[in-house]
């Protein structure tokens, strides 16, 4: 009796947490690693490992997008992979797309909400044609890699507190 009720108590939690982590698995794909970013605005980016972009639209701007052989980008679940009129993407390698994932051909925008072309981040962009207030053209930032240090104020050498950050 004692032994049962015991069952009873445990074997939902066992089911959670593998419901849980197979979901959480699912999502992430096999590649959990998240895609390095272009070097330079507008550079072309090579993909040398297996690899998911962090952002709902994410990708390149104003550059070509390389898969290299051996490496593996999995495009997720509702994610856009970004790329522009122009550019190319080659697949040396493998792009995985899963789900409603896709690839869309348009501009990614980052947020910058003072206008100084240094981004807030680099996760939370847009993608669409024309700009939207608050945005800048992840080619025309100032870095596609280091964020804003504050993006409430102007400051076109991204300085805070007496710092640069570069
Ligand atoms: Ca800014």
């Amino acid at each position: 009796m004692h032994r049962h009720s015991h069952l009873y108590l445990t074997l939902p939690i066992i089911c959670m947490a593998l419901g849980f982590f197979i979901s959480m698995t699912r999502y992430s794909g096999a590649n959990s690693s998240y895609c390095p970013r272009q070097m330079q605005p507008g550079s072309n980016l090579h993909l040398i490992s297996s690899c998911v972009f962090p952002g709902a639209y994410d990708g390149v701007d104003g550059g070509n997008l390389v898969v290299e052989a051996g490496a593996t980008l999995t495009i997720q679940e509702g994610q856009s992979l970004v790329r522009n009129l122009g550019q190319s993407i080659t697949i040396n390698g493998t792009i995985v797309i899963i789900g409603t994932g896709r690839i869309i051909q348009t501009n990614l925008w980052c947020v910058d909400g003072d206008q100084d072309e240094w981004c807030y981040n680099f996760t939370s962009m847009v993608a669409q044609d024309l700009q939207p207030p608050g945005y800048t053209r992840l080619s025309q930032a100032m870095s596609p890699l280091v964020p804003d240090c504050n993006d409430a104020a102007y400051s076109s050498t991204n300085m805070c507190g007496g710092v640069v950050y570069y």
